[in-house]
Parts: structure tokens; sequence; C-alpha cells
């Protein structure tokens, strides 16, 4: 018999948002006939807007032409395809602060973030922010980049835990902290809804060049900024570039979630001890372990940072935002205290003492509202629980009615 991977053993539990699926269809087993509204997973639920299915039909036209026609991305045709997004995600997303070739087209963001594993290896110490997108201690887990899982504290050995609550402020103590090889940072904050300042973005940056040590900063929920005084790029702090690679992805602003594009933009000053350039082993683990992604999905993003394209991703974000308030608006008049929800898509409520799988119960159970448990995003999340803007605009205000009429005494 072949023995099972030890570090995928260590995980207690399966990946928190198909154990939330798994809660949802039970009560459906028990209520057939229950309407049940998803502010859970970040799954966006709007069609596609009209310059972007321009540009997926035409591409999908193109590819239909012997002219059009491309394959793997290593052809000319696939190259100059790859290019032309670099460029454009160069100019029109990051206005030149990286450049083309520091551009790492994807399949999105979570795939990068899994991948990125395998490029710093088993060896590497790692701190998370509490709570934190699963994705950054599952896979630092089954990348062997951890211990036992100690179930009294709810953290993985040799992990160590940047603890993000209202006390402070959504931003990690970095005094307190020892040095990690690894940094991850979200920015908006899944699942706080927290969005860093420049001032703490700077800190934390000083706080990697002292350290040496390396910001993995996703911005998959940049675009969701509105405040132009809020930073949507690690590398819009003076001295990033040596010190942070940004993992990011067209799902959240225009609806990619299934389409799937994404992208890690690496700065050429980026690099290892001893100066080999990180840029230069992430291209060689993702021409060994990835295809490319899918050419018509290129398309569409390339679309997307047309004019037309960014005007739209701007109603698209507007609209999940505007569900945001109303989510917000709606949990504030329960008299509960929320954060985020303003320049990100998720509001994170606080339940102060009570354990938030029961809460997430109590709602599914009674308001027949899927959200998704604090506790899910790790031991700092306890007590609180994270709503989606993710949905339909009439379902999220049906969601809001509900949890008002399931909480009246
Ligand atoms: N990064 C962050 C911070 C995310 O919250 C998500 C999705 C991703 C990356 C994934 O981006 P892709 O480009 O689509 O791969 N978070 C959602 C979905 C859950 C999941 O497992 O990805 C969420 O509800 O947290």
């Amino acid at each position: 018999m072949v023995k099972r991977n030890p570090n995928i053993a260590k995980l207690p539990a399966g990946y928190l948002f198909p154990e939330i699926g798994r809660r949802w269809r039970a009560l459906l087993e028990r209520q057939p006939d229950a309407k049940i509204i998803s502010l859970g997973i970040g799954n966006t639920t709007e069609p596609l807007t009209p310059h972007l299915v321009e540009g997926l039909r035409n591409a999908a036209q193109t590819l239909g032409t012997a002219e059009g026609y491309s394959g793997y991305d290593d052809d000319p045709k696939g190259q100059a395809l790859l290019q032309n997004l670099k460029t454009k995600l160069s100019d029109k997303w990051y206005h030149g602060r990286v450049s083309p070739e520091e551009v790492f087209i994807s399949d999105g963001a979570k795939c990068d973030c899994g991948r990125l594993q395998m490029l710093f290896g088993a060896e590497v110490t790692i701190a998370v922010q509490d709570p934190a997108y699963p994705v950054y201690v599952d896979g630092s887990v089954i990348a062997g980049a951890t211990g036992a899982h100690d179930p009294e504290r709810g953290q993985f050995d040799g992990l160590v835990y940047l603890p993000c609550t209202p006390a402070n402020a959504f931003f990690p103590d970095l005094s307190a902290l020892p040095r990690t090889d690894l940094i991850y940072f979200c920015s908006p904050n899944n699942p706080t809804g927290a969005v860093s300042t420049r001032e703490q973005l700077r800190e934390l940056v000083a706080f990697a060049k002292r350290n040496g040590s390396i910001i993995i900063f996703d911005a998959a929920y940049a675009a969701f900024i509105r405040d132009d005084s809020l930073p949507r790029s690690i590398f819009e702090i003076e001295g990033a570039r040596e010190v942070a690679l940004e993992v990011n992805s067209f799902s959240k602003p225009i609806g990619f979630t299934g389409v799937r594009l994404g992208w890690t933009a690496i700065p050429r000053e980026l690099a290892f001890e001893g100066g080999a350039p990180v840029g230069k082993d992430w291209s060689r683990v993702m021409n060994t372990l990835f295809n490319g992604a899918s050419n018509i999905a290129q398309y569409g993003a390339l679309a997307a940072l047309d004019d037309e394209g960014l005007a739209e991703m701007g109603e698209t974000v507007g609209y999940y935002m505007e569900n945001a308030r109303i989510i917000k608006e709606g949990l504030t008049d329960l008299g509960l205290t929320t954060h985020g929800g303003v320049n990100s898509p998720y509001v994170w409520a606080e339940f102060p003492g009570r354990k938030s799988w029961d809460v997430f119960t109590e709602i599914l159970e009674g308001a027949h509202v899927v959200t998704t448990p604090g506790s899910g995003f790790g031991p700092s999340g306890e007590g609180f629980i994270r709503f989606s803007a993710f949905g339909h605009r009439s379902d999220v205000e049906e969601a809001v009615r509900r949890l008002k009429e399931s909480t009246k005494p």
C-alpha cells in the first residue's frame, strides 16, 4: 500500500467552502422547499458585461479561423497575445509601476498561491494574517512547510499567526513579530474587509526589508477600493519592489470566477539570498507546471482593460458594493457591530462570545441564508461571521429581510 502524504494528513478538516456546501445541502435534504440564499462563498453572480462578451465572442471566432488559431502559448500568435496582455496590464492596471516582463499571466490567484508554495518549498518559515484566506495556511501545510495541527490553539505548529482584530484595527503588531521568510498579506482583506493604509503598508515593507522577508501580497479585491487615498497595489509603496510580489485576479471585479484569468507580478529586484531572481525561478515553475491561461480568457482580459471594459468593471464593482452597503446597514440595524464592506465586498460581523459555526447554523436554519463562519479563516476569526456581497440584488435584500425577521423576539 502507498503511504498517505503526511502533510495532507495534518489537515484536520476538509477545505472550508465545500464543508459549507455540505451543510447547505444537508438542510435541503431535510427541507427540500427551502429557498436558500448564499452570502457564503465569494462567488460572482452577475452576467458578464457587453464589452467583455464581445471580446470573448471575437476570441472564439478568431480561433475558428486558420489565421487566428493559436494553441499552446509558445507559438508566435500565442506569444503575441500574451505579450499584449502583459503590456496592457503594465499600462492600464499598474500604470507602469510593473513592466510587462514582470507580469506572469495565469488561470487565477488561488492557483498561483498553490504554485508559489511549490516555488518556495517546504523549508521556508511563514507568517499569515489571522484570520486569512484559507489557501495560505492549508497550501503551506500541503507543501510541508508547517508542523502538526494543534487543536488546542487551532493553529499549525511552525506557522506564525498575525492576529488582525478590531483591537489592532486589523493590522498586525509588527514589533511583536519574529522574522519569517514569507509574509502572506491580503488587502482589501478576505475575510475582514479591512484595507491597509499607505502608512501601514510602508511599515510592512520596511519590516520585510529589515528582516530580509518576502511579502506575498494578495490584491484580488484591489478593484473594490474606491477611496483613492488607499493603495490598490503593494507596488504603490516605495521599496516594495525589493521585498514583495503580488497575486491578482479578474475573478471578482469582472466576474471571471468561471472564465479564469489572474496573474502574479514579480519585480526584477526581488531576489533570493545569493542574488538569484525570484521571477526567474517562478518562470521555471510556471513553464513546468502550467500550460498557459486559456487564450479565450486572455482575449477577455484584454477587453476588460479597454476603456469600455474598465468602465464596465467600475459598474460591476459598484453593483456589489451597493450590496455590501445594504448588508452592512441591515446588520447595523440589527444592533451588530460590523467591519469592512466599504472598500471591500466582505462584511465582517461581530458575534461576541459566540462560536461562529453555531451562529452560521442559526442563520442557515433560521433565515435560510448561507454565510461563512469566521473560525474557518483562523482562530482569530472565532466570534465573527463573514457576509459576502456577491449576489443578486433581490437576494441580498431578501436575505437582509429574513435576517431581521428571524432575529425578532
Ligand atoms: N485570493 C483571495 C484573497 C480570495 O478571496 C480568492 C477567492 C482568491 C484569491 C481566488 O481567486 P481566483 O483568481 O478566482 O483563483 N476567495 C473566495 C472563493 C473561495 C476559494 O476557495 O477561492 C472566498 O469566498 O473567499
